[in-house]
């Protein structure tokens, strides 16, 4: 008995967690080339747009570079001294949460002024405000044993519209069905 509510619980967040789903983009820094020495990082970001959520990846030899989160200022400069942050772990992972402009600097003597510095203008993801809360709650098994006054049969000329989140509520409800039988 108490296995049954503890799927039951496993299937309602199920639910939440796919119908809140949204894909962020992980950006390898350099593509193949990573984080190195006489890269034109300008050229790399150019034709990107970066929303918030997506993360950028540092891939580099661990103890020869590293990467400082820096401001605009010290970037301009190539100032390491006041960094926001700093890691030589040879993968540096960043996720852009702000919708801002990040810059990244790397801290050992003359790599930045020989390109190592890179400028990536974060805006806000569109997908932050899916949902509207009400309509999403969805229907408990229960309650439904009276199918027949919720189908309009006028209503064929739109099949396509089904959207995702109504097939992975139904999902959702059909295998809790399951499991509580
Ligand atoms: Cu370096």
């Amino acid at each position: 008995m108490a296995g049954y509510s503890a799927s039951a619980a496993l299937g309602v967040l199920l639910l939440f967690c796919c119908s809140t789903w949204a894909a962020a983009t992980d950006y390898t820094v350099g593509d193949s080339t990573g984080w190195a020495n006489g890269v034109d990082y300008s050229k790399w970001t150019t034709g990107k747009t970066f929303v918030t959520g997506d993360t950028l990846t540092f891939n580099y030899n661990a103890g020869i570079h590293t990467v400082d989160q820096v401001s605009a200022t010290d970037y301009s400069s190539c100032s390491a001294s006041n960094a926001l942050s700093t890691d030589s772990s040879g993968q540096t992972t960043v996720t852009l949460s702000k919708a801002d402009t990040y810059y990244f600097i790397c801290g050992v003597a003359g790599h930045c002024s020989n390109g190592m510095k890179v400028a990536v203008p974060v805006t806000a993801s569109s997908t932050s405000s899916p949902s509207p809360p009400s309509s999403s709650t969805p229907t408990p098994p229960s309650a439904g044993t009276t199918p027949s006054t919720t189908t309009p049969s006028t209503n064929k000329s739109s099949p396509r519209t089904v959207s995702l989140p109504y097939v992975v509520t139904l999902t959702g409800l059909m295998l809790l069905k399951l499991v509580l039988l």
